[in-house]
């Protein structure tokens, strides 16, 4: 299952203690105790991987390093390291003490949750005119704390849809780094994959079928993810017998979970193209153009049309 709405608690690190100290050396017996080191702070970075709020499904409870204490002969403490916490693009970040949201827009953005506490100063950093042999220091600053829900909602510039089987996934393998599963089977894809093309994220959406919107087949759940999706990639096997039904069963339950969907940008791809004659081909084009007229013959083995399609992504990239 995937993880998409999670709480934990992160704390970032206290500050280390500075220390008093006095210099052993013959000459000078001035103050020589060091500052106490950063406590390390936690932070949030986005990444592709959808699956990234797995690891919380056991680990609740997250902490950073603390900062190391100052010691004599002027050594500061050590900086606690700071902890990156990978989440899927998309996930939104609630503090609940505070209710302040953030949100996980871009692969590799980083968002500050809990700061670590600054190091307490050593004895060194209270010397003065006056006063050559403080005894003073300081203790390290608290990290903050706080419980955080991870919220996903998925959020892609392109959504690839359709029945099972169409080659959604082999598409997104094709297009990015992504290495879904794929088989010759109808909803070999239980959960959305997402995968990015250069600063595009792609998702490949399981399998939708006619009732989806009414929760049938793999359901709600899913059309729900296409909600924050910019524009829809629809895959139609050019296997089918007839494209413009497969084409209608979908744009159907679109409409029927929310209207919105509908209004989005769509290109239309019949895929597998390799495995039907080209009159055949040119036919079921023919067909589907009279209903939209951004359609394009797709197969994972003309790495011509990949090129088409990545000249799509190109375009939607550069107007992003
Ligand atoms: N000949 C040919 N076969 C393809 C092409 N694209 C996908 N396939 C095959 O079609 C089958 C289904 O491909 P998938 O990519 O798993 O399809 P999907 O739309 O992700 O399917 P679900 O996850 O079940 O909804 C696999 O056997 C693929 O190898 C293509 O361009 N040409
Ligand atoms: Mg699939």
């Amino acid at each position: 299952m995937l993880i998409d709405d999670v709480t934990i608690k992160v704390e970032a690190g206290n500050g280390g203690k500075g220390a008093v100290a006095f210099n052993k050396n013959m000459m000078s017996l001035g103050p020589a105790g060091g500052s106490g080191g950063k406590g390390g702070s936690v932070h949030f970075e986005g990444v592709s991987n959808l699956n990234a709020l797995d690891q919380f499904r056991h680990r609740k409870d997250i902490k950073a390093k603390d900062g190391g204490n100052g010691k004599a002969q002027f050594s500061d403490g050590s900086d606690g390291e700071d902890l990156i916490l990978k989440v899927p693009v998309g996930t939104i970040i609630r503090k609940t003490e505070t209710g302040e949201t953030k949100e996980i827009l871009k692969i590799g953005e980083r968002i500050l949750v809990a700061k670590g506490g600054i190091g307490g100063k050593g004895n060194f950093q209270f010397r003065s005119s006056r006063n050559t042999t403080p005894r003073q220091s300081q203790g390290g600053l608290p990290g903050e704390k706080f419980t955080v829900r991870l919220e996903l909602k998925l959020i892609a510039d392109a959504g690839i849809i359709g029945l099972p089987n169409a080659g959604k996934s082999s598409l997104i393998n094709e297009l990015t780094k992504a290495k879904t599963k794929v088989a010759n089977y109808p909803f070999t894809t239980l959960e959305p994959n997402l995968g990015a093309y250069y600063e595009l994220i792609l998702a490949d959406i399981p399998g939708l079928i006619e009732g989806a919107s009414g929760g049938r087949g793999l359901g709600v759940k899913f059309l729900r993810h296409i909600e924050r999706t910019k524009i829809l990639f629809h895959l139609i096997s050019a296997e089918s017998e007839n494209p413009v039904k497969d084409y209608k069963i979908i744009r159907n339950e679109l409409k029927n979970y929310s209207k919105e969907l509908i209004k989005k940008i769509e290109y239309i791809f019949l895929s597998k193209s390799d495995m039907v004659p080209v009159k055949e081909m040119k036919k079921k084009i023919t067909a589907l153009k009279k209903i939209n007229k951004n359609v394009f013959p797709i197969s994972v083995y003309d790495g011509d049309s990949l090129e088409k399609v990545k000249e799509i992504l190109n375009k939607i990239k550069s107007e992003k």
